[in-house]
């Protein structure tokens, strides 16, 4: 949730987030690396892939021979078995070779899990000129997802500021919770499709954001019609890595995808590799990682998983389309304000709750 624009001029003062700045933006520049990943984003990403198995069954010949005189032979009827399927029965959840299940959610539950996550109740955001004030209630648990509406809506936030928009956030480092720092961090989600919204799932270092942050997943529709990014914020070197994959076509009905990142020990410093789809689409190390001294090994990271509305990097939900307020400028291409390519841009259904939630399956942590 990091960007361009400078910590210090857009430092928010969130009151649940005494440690962190706010996620700081995205960059709109071409990304230092692209996937493509087979089926993306012109046809439907690529899910799981069940192989029927073959069924084979050999009509018999039947033969009747009639004879000659009152004797006929007996009908023969062969049928080829088909052969014999091995039913594989599906991992448990969680279970992955090689890895051990360490923490997460799998949000199968009918309330948010309070020991695991703080839901927001604040503006973080503003150092992006966000617009929506986060709230609980903008946070269900039903039906084996976690789920973040935002919603077009009038409210005062804590604090006195009074928002039109409303959203929600879930922390981990509120309530404690903090992660190793090398390990495996996956969610399977569902993302909206609208100028406007900007769903999230990033690590900040225990000691806050501007010591190191990882963006897993951060969807800007507007700057990049149904692409994700990962990125790396270190040691104050602002998008220092990036990489995009496109998942789905931005005028998708949302599917499923997982997002993932490994962080492991390298020859020669720090390794990222991120996933969609458990498809690698980019990968760094970094060979300074001062980052590394100043937080345990066993406690490095927390979990922040949020839907921002508007602000410098994801264009106004209502305003105009292809545009970025915040940052005066065009997202994609063209002249800014009014002049600006919108191919690709889905405007926000308000009215239709399930085009502005942002679901989430699980979050899994696992170690080596
Ligand atoms: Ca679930």
């Amino acid at each position: 949730m990091s960007g361009l624009i400078g910590l210090a001029a857009c430092q928010p003062t969130p009151p649940a987030t005494p440690t962190g700045p706010a996620p700081t933006g995205p960059t709109v520049e071409t990304p230092s690396t692209e996937t493509t990943v087979p089926g993306a984003p012109t046809t439907v990403a690529p899910s799981t892939t069940t192989t029927a198995a073959p069924t084979t069954t050999t009509a018999a010949p039947t033969t009747t021979t009639a004879a000659p005189t009152t004797t006929t032979t007996p009908r023969t009827t062969t049928t080829t078995a088909a052969p014999t399927t091995t039913t594989t029965t599906p991992p448990a959840p969680g279970t992955r070779a090689g890895w051990t299940l360490v923490g997460g959610d799998e949000f199968n539950g009918t309330s948010v899990d309070t020991s695991k996550w703080k839901m927001y109740n604040n503006t973080y955001g503003d150092g992006n000129h966000e617009l929506a004030c986060l709230q609980p209630s903008n946070v269900a648990e039903s039906g084996g997802s976690l789920k973040i509406t935002s919603k077009r809506q009038t409210v005062t936030c804590p604090g006195g500021s009074v928002r039109n928009y409303t959203s929600g956030f879930l922390g981990s480092r509120e309530v404690g919770k903090y992660f190793p720092r090398y390990a495996r961090f996956e969610m399977r989600a569902k993302l909206p499709h609208a100028q406007g919204l900007w769903p999230a799932f990033w690590l900040r270092h225990k000691n806050g954001a501007s010591t190191a942050e990882v963006d897993i997943m951060e969807y800007f529709h507007s700057a990049a019609p149904g692409k994700g990014y990962a990125t790396l914020h270190l040691d104050g070197r602002k998008n220092l890595s990036k990489g995009r994959v496109g998942f789905e076509p931005s005028n998708a009905t949302p599917a499923w995808h997982t997002w993932a990142v490994e962080i492991s020990p390298d020859p020669n410093g720090v390794k990222f590799d991120f996933f969609m789809d458990d498809v690698k689409f980019h990968s760094y190390v970094d060979t300074q990682h001062n980052w590394t001294a100043s937080a345990d090994a066993a406690s490095t990271w927390d979990i922040a998983i949020n839907q921002a509305v508007g602000g410098d990097w994801i264009g106004d939900p209502d305003g105009t389309l292809g545009y970025l307020r915040g940052a005066d400028r065009c997202s994609i291409s063209g002249t800014a304000p009014g002049g600006c390519v919108t191919t690709g841009i889905q405007r926000v259904k308000w009215a239709d709750p399930a085009a502005t939630t942002y679901s989430i399956d699980y979050v899994r942590v696992y170690t080596r």
